[in-house]
């Protein structure tokens, strides 16, 4: 096992591989830029080490400063945390290059998933779900890319190869569209990405974003955690996320995580992953994967019992799988609000210094936030303070538990979403389950 490890992010999830390395024996670095010198982590960690400025630009994404602050403290391993670098082939690789482990999967992975295309294709060939599209980059012939969207059927989606989570798409609903739509994507992806290669799917117009939990091995072990529900979502954000996800049956949950626990183990997949489906009229169909550890693993972690932090760092240790699929019980439910410092009706950020705050407590509450009263806020990262994370027997009861903790919640000196939570867990429809991925932006009035 690893003696140290650099901690490559900040806020919560800092915080959270902390106490991870802590309960492990592990010796922890803090890694933070000039802006972050007060944040919980850095105060609780055995060193600490500037490595640049407030811009995440020079500091939390600066790949020679990350290794070097690994070299001066002759850590063993660097766990990215999500965001960042966390997804970046070419920092896994530089970092196993300079003699470290990477906490995340091999950088040829991470490489294949970040190529939409590739991703897709792989996926395809080991047996998971894919939405029906072209199989591959669009080529420049119109003729045959009108011939494929009459195939496939309007309306047709084309997305960015190098894009995700929302960054490089365009809906298409008529043939008259489709050629002009398919030069605008490659010109934008181009502009955005450094990449012109686009590929084509079936639009589902009203689909449930719902996505399955993996861990595997370096001794060919695959096993998932269930899925989690992720549809409560504004521009590409997610807000509310729960586990499992309403009307899955056991019987569905382990015919479609059985096919990305096979793929994983097809691939030669390494780590935590999560693979991306829609959820349209009782299909699965897979759109992307994650490499990294996610902001909403703490509901699945509520829901299995299983440390998916310490999971990861075994992995990368090269020991093997702490369970079996059959030791992977779902108990009860769990919900998950991301906190984030901001207007609860604008969505403006609302950066400055928290003069009070009161954690919410009791049985099935989990907050996992690095604030504290007297914390400042920084204008210059992302607006997450933080996650309000409960678990209950029945979906009933973690949804009631939820309401009490925000009620009990009281953060001051800046705005919080709280009261957006507050109007979601009284809203019918969402306590009835099951709600698309336009629900919330269709609520608010988007
Ligand atoms: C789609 C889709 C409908 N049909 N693909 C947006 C984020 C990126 N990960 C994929 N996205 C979508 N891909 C097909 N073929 C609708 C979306 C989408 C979406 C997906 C998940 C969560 C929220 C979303 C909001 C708008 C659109």
């Amino acid at each position: 096992m690893f003696d140290k490890i650099v901690i490559a992010n900040r806020g919560e999830i800092a915080l959270r591989i902390l106490r991870c390395c802590k309960e492990m024996g592990i010796g922890t670095v803090a890694v933070h830029s000039s802006a972050d010198r007060d944040l919980k982590h850095v105060r609780l960690a055995d060193e600490s080490v500037c490595i640049g400025p407030a811009s995440s630009a020079e500091s939390y994404l600066n790949i020679p400063a990350l290794i070097s602050a690994a070299e001066v403290t002759d850590a063993m391993a660097i766990h990215p945390g999500y965001g960042f670098l966390a997804e970046n082939a070419d920092f896994a690789e530089r970092v196993e290059q300079s003699g470290f482990a990477f906490i995340g999967p091999r950088p040829e992975t991470i490489r294949l998933m970040g190529d939409k295309v590739s991703a897709i294709k792989s996926m395809k060939a080991s047996g998971v779900p894919c939405v029906p599209g072209s199989d591959g980059p669009l080529d420049d012939d119109p003729e045959t890319n009108i011939k494929m969207a009459r195939k496939i059927g309007y309306p047709i989606i084309i997305k960015a190869a190098a894009g995700g989570g929302g960054r490089g798409m365009r809906v298409v609903h008529s043939e008259a569209a489709l050629i002009n739509a398919i030069s605008l994507t490659r010109a934008e992806a181009q502009a955005t990405f450094g990449s012109n290669v686009v590929y084509m799917e079936k639009f589902l117009e009203n689909p449930r974003h719902i996505e399955i939990q993996v861990l595997a091995d370096q001794h060919g072990n695959a096993i998932h955690l269930a899925e989690r529900d992720c549809s409560m979502q504004r521009r590409h954000q997610k807000v509310v996320e729960e586990a499992p996800a309403p009307g899955i049956t056991p019987e569905v949950r382990a015919e479609i995580g059985g096919r990305c626990a096979e793929a994983c183990r097809k691939i030669g997949y390494r780590g935590a992953g999560t693979f991306e489906f829609l959820y349209e009229n009782g299909e699965f169909y897979f759109i992307e994967m994650n490499t990294r550890i996610q902001v909403e693993h703490p509901v699945t972690e509520m829901i299995t019992g299983v440390d998916l932090v310490k999971e990861q760092i075994r992995i990368a240790a090269n020991e093997t799988l702490s369970h079996t699929q059959d030791d992977i019980v779902v108990r009860g439910h769990a919900f998950e609000c991301r906190l984030n410092a901001e207007d609860p009706k604008t969505f403006m950020p609302s950066p400055g210094t928290i003069s009070q705050f009161h954690s919410p407590g009791g049985l099935g509450v989990r907050v996992d936030s690095h604030i504290y009263n007297g914390y400042c806020v920084p204008p210059y990262y992302d607006s997450m303070i933080g996650k309000l994370i409960v678990h209950g027997d029945s979906r009933e009861t973690a949804m009631a538990r939820m309401r009490t903790a925000l009620g009990e919640c009281v953060i001051e000196g800046i705005k919080t979403n709280i009261p957006l939570h507050q109007d979601i867990f009284s809203d019918a429809a969402f306590q009835a389950g099951g709600t698309n991925i336009h629900y919330l932006e269709k609520k608010l009035g988007l």
